[in-house]
């Protein structure tokens, strides 16, 4: 961590289309709600967009699909696969922040749910050694 490179330029981005909902705010349970979302790691912060579908009927556009739904920082957060009993969706990860928030991130796809896993976990390491 030379002063010429800071820490924070190191932190890994990627992105792509996963499964959310949250199912908890600030320590509460709240109703899940599976949605798409466009999910970007950028910075030490996951961002899941909104799902455009569920924009009210004509008023779907393109900037529906970048409009930030959450916003979770990953400093202080835990990942891990979820407990069978949190979903019956295969592939899910539980994000848990260090605020009392948490999300279930799921896709189908094996390779691409570990790719995220991974990432995520790195930047959490990362930013715990700030
Ligand atoms: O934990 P739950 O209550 O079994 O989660 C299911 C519900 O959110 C359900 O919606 P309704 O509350 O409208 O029935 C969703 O459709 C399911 O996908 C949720 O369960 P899974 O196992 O898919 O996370």
């Amino acid at each position: 961590n030379s002063p010429e490179m800071p820490h924070h330029t190191h932190l890994l981005e990627k992105a792509g289309i996963l499964n959310k909902t949250k199912v908890a705010d600030n320590g509460k349970r709240i109703r899940k709600n599976w949605s798409p979302s466009w999910t970007v790691l950028h910075g030490g912060i996951l961002t899941f967009h909104k799902d455009p579908k569920s924009a009210p009927s004509g008023n779907s556009n393109k900037t529906n699909q970048i409009t930030p739904e959450y916003t979770v920082e990953l400093r202080g957060a835990t990942v891990g696969w979820a407990p069978k009993d949190k979903s019956s969706k295969k592939n899910v990860l539980e994000l848990k922040t260090r605020h009392g928030c948490e999300y279930l991130v799921q896709y189908d796809t094996e390779s691409i749910i570990c790719d995220w896993h991974r990432i995520i976990l790195d930047t959490i390491r990362q930013l715990d050694q700030d």
